[in-house]
């Protein structure tokens, strides 16, 4: 079926910047081995074929005074210093993972999944850090804000849920430490030394959809992640499959809303594994131009309040059946 908006195309301005090096070859895309992946965006620019574009990125912003107090809130939440940690782990805390659970809500968070540390999660050329298990953090977002996507209050509570995730994170790492084990929190918005959405998925949070984000049972895609690591005597949490796969197969609405068509509409091979796959070099001029865009995870069925448990209950009786 032929689109039915017209694709956007990039200014000129921007592709004046833009490398010689496809994105796409970059992530792997068409490559049959798996390997770690390579460091592509949100890196120093200076270690990047793209950095110039990440710079073009902020110097595009323009000055609004809600965007500078979130980035100021972010900053601030990036900058707090860790507690320090206890010097022998707390006797009464007999299951560490129910106690996490409890600790990540207290602080925030509105789901949490552990899943171990893997040298394929971590960007080539950084060191695997030295700690056995990621707590993966899910922070929503509000819907009311994010359907109005792209636009400056969608980047703005982008940027405010990206503040919330490093305190949330920070909050558990410090409760952690504060219990006598060592625990370092990472909530961006600088993609740091791994990927967190392949561990998110491990970790139980939800599985992969067609736009190349998340979907969760419950928050849909409308959320951002973050993650603490940390060696305290945690158990692996279950990867799950509430049905969204075969949903994102018949289901086309983030690629028709896609302003430049960046969405595949089949699985890709990518670094040795078939998945769902945004094409980076029509996402990104994009998304730098309009500031964030995020308008995939806003028209995603599963992001409205409410429809994703449905969806979910209604997959789960198609599967009884079929
Ligand atoms: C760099 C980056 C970008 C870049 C490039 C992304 C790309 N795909 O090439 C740009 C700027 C374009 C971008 C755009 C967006 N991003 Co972004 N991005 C990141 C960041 C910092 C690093 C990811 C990366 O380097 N990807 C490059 C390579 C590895 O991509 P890839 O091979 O296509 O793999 C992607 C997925 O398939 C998955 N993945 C990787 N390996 C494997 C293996 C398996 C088995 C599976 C199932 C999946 C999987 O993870 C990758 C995510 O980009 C992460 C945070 C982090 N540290 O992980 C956030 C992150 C992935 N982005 C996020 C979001 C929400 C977005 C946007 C919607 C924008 C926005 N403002 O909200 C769009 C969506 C476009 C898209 N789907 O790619 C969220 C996702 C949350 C969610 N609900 O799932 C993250 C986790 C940030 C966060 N802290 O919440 N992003
Ligand atoms: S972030 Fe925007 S441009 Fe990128 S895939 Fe999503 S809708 Fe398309
Ligand atoms: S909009 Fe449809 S195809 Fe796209 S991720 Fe959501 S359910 Fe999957």
């Amino acid at each position: 079926m032929p689109r039915r908006i017209p694709v956007w195309q990039p200014s000129a301005d921007q592709m004046q910047v833009w490398p010689s090096v496809s994105g796409n070859t970059i992530n792997g895309v068409g490559e049959t081995e798996v390997r770690r992946p390579t460091p592509i965006y949100w890196h120093p620019p200076q270690s990047i074929p793209h950095g110039p574009l990440q710079l073009w990125f902020y110097e595009h912003t323009g000055s609004d005074p809600a965007l500078a107090e979130a980035r100021q809130e972010r900053q601030t939440a990036i900058d707090e210093p860790l507690a320090p940690i206890a010097v022998s782990p707390s006797p009464g805390i007999r299951d560490w993972n129910a106690a996490v659970r409890e600790a990540a809500a207290a602080y925030g968070a509105e789901d949490c999944g552990i899943t171990a540390m893997r040298a394929d999660y971590v960007f080539q050329g950084h060191e695997v850090p030295p700690y056995r298990w990621m707590i993966v953090i899910a922070v929503a977002q509000s819907y009311e804000i994010m359907k109005t996507a792209p636009s400056r209050q969608s980047l703005v509570e982008i940027t405010r849920q990206y503040a919330r995730g490093t305190r949330t994170a920070k909050g558990i790492a410090n409760w952690l430490r504060g219990n006598g084990h060592d625990a370092l929190p990472y909530g961006g918005p600088m993609a740091g030394s791994f990927l967190l959405i392949p561990a998110a998925i491990q970790a139980g949070l939800g599985a992969l959809g067609k736009h190349g984000s998340m979907i969760h049972p419950v928050l849909g895609s409308n959320f951002r992640l973050a993650c603490v690591l940390t060696n305290a005597p945690l158990e692996a949490d279950s990867q799950q499959d509430f049905g969204s796969d075969d949903f994102c197969l018949n289901c086309q609405i983030c690629a028709d809303a896609c302003p430049p068509d960046a969405i595949k509409r089949e699985k890709t091979l990518v670094r040795g594994e078939t998945r769902w796959y945004v094409d980076f070099d029509k996402c990104l001029p994009y998304f730098n131009e309009a500031q964030s865009c995020a308008l995939c995870l806003a028209v995603c069925p599963f992001s409205r309040p409410g429809v994703g448990p449905n969806l979910v209950q209604k997959l789960a009786r198609r599967r009884e059946i079929g």
